[in-house]
């Protein structure tokens, strides 16, 4: 899958002026404003948000497209929040078919990698209020003590305010602790869509959008980095998805400690908001696109393959996604539960590598702060004693 080169975009008398102006901007890499982000979103059409986005791709990152070695562990989904998108979460009283995992059985999962090389953890689950902040910073310790080269990437900025609010410690003084036991960094959860309006109608309960950006903010003043994601595709305009954007970037120019912006598009299985329509895969398409555009202070783009699946994932390639996450290893319910078509999320390096080669892209195995690992171009896998 290809697009249109932005120089043919540059010149083409069909599309709008107001577009072409833009075309230029991102030709000569200045930064876009709100309306013209806004713009992108109503006026552009598909071929034409590909070819700007994949020229800063392409600028960006030349032909790489990143992967990692990774599993996640979910604690519990037992929450004392009631989002209305989540499928995954169960209410304290509702024990059916909730669960919630004994420390030991939290180390039994990282001892089944053993041996093998895989770079990182991402722990996140539902905010259950007997997992408290000393508890999971003892649980990241012993983790590292038979661990210690494995990148802990733990909680989202909702679970990291619950525990600091239970503990009676400020962000700084919650984060220094987690950091101290071993956390090394924040995924991007939680973030939803900061719009205030929107926000009351889909997790009134949850951390606000002020506490997100201000736990990240806190996190990066601690030299932790962390992600930044968006629940995109459900009441939400295209004013909030830029809106959303627009305070990340602000915070991005001040810390720089943001890795990747992860769009996340809402899945309707199983949850309060199953009446709303899923978007199309055109739609994830363009907010790709229009979130490489429009984050350029960001370095990276992730399209998370177990939301979208295999094939989608690969098409991303080509409109502004340099990152696909990582091999999963069937780890996590989240999407599962939500409807996605992925209901066994897990690749094999190999098989991740494949994907990559099959759209003539560059396989490179990264650790969470994008430190090359393997180069796959010419990788012979016949040699590799233990895979993941
Ligand atoms: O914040 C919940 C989302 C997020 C649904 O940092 C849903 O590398 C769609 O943040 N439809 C948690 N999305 C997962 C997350 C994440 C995932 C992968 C990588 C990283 C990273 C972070 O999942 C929640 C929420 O936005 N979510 N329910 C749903 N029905
Ligand atoms: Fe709880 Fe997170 Fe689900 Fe909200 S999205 S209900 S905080 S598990």
């Amino acid at each position: 899958m290809s697009t249109p080169k932005i120089e043919s975009i540059l010149l083409d008398s069909s599309i709008p002026k107001d577009l072409i102006s833009i075309a230029e901007k991102v030709y000569s890499q200045e930064r876009i404003t709100f309306e013209e982000g806004l713009l992108l979103y109503e006026k552009g059409e598909l071929g034409y948000l590909g070819s700007l986005a994949n020229y800063i791709r392409e600028k960006k990152h030349g032909n790489a497209v990143y992967f990692n070695r990774n599993f996640h562990i979910e604690p519990t989904n037992m929450c004392v929040f009631d989002c209305k998108f989540c499928s995954y979460s169960r209410l304290l009283k509702q024990k059916d078919d909730a669960w919630e995992l004994s420390e030991e059985d939290i180390l039994k999962l990282v001892h089944n990698y053993d041996g093998k090389p895989v770079t990182e953890v991402h722990i996140v689950g539902g905010v259950h209020p007997k997992m408290g902040l000393q508890y999971f910073a003892d649980l990241i310790k012993k983790i590292k003590s038979f661990r210690p080269d494995i990148h802990v990437k733990a909680f989202t900025a909702v679970e990291l305010e619950y525990m600091c609010r239970k503990a009676n410690v400020s962000y700084e003084e919650g984060l220094r602790i987690l950091k101290a036991h071993g956390q090394d960094s924040l995924p991007g959860g939680g973030a939803e869509i900061f719009d205030e309006e929107i926000r009351k109608q889909i997790c009134n309960d949850k951390c606000t959008s002020a506490q997100w950006l201000e736990m990240h903010e806190t996190a990066h003043k601690l030299g932790m980095p962390s992600n930044a994601t968006m629940l995109y595709g459900h009441i939400e305009k295209f004013e909030h998805r830029v809106d959303h954007m627009d305070r990340l970037r602000i915070l991005q120019d001040k810390t720089k400690g943001f890795n990747t912006f992860i769009p996340l598009k809402f899945r309707n299985k199983g949850n309060q908001m199953s009446h709303i329509k899923e978007v199309s895969v055109v739609e994830d398409l363009r907010n790709y696109a229009v979130s490489r555009i429009y984050m350029d202070n960001f370095a990276h783009l992730k399209a998370y393959w177990p939301m979208i699946g295999r094939v989608t994932t690969q098409i991303s390639l080509a409109f502004g996604v340099d990152d696909i996450d990582g091999t999963i290893d069937d780890s996590t319910k989240i999407y599962t539960m939500a409807g996605s078509e992925e209901q066994s999320p897990a690749l094999t390096t190999q098989q991740l590598v494949e994907m990559i080669k099959q759209v003539k892209r560059t396989p490179i195995e990264r650790d969470t702060l994008y430190n090359v690992i393997t180069d796959y171009t010419n990788y012979d896998f016949s040699k590799e004693e233990v895979t993941v």
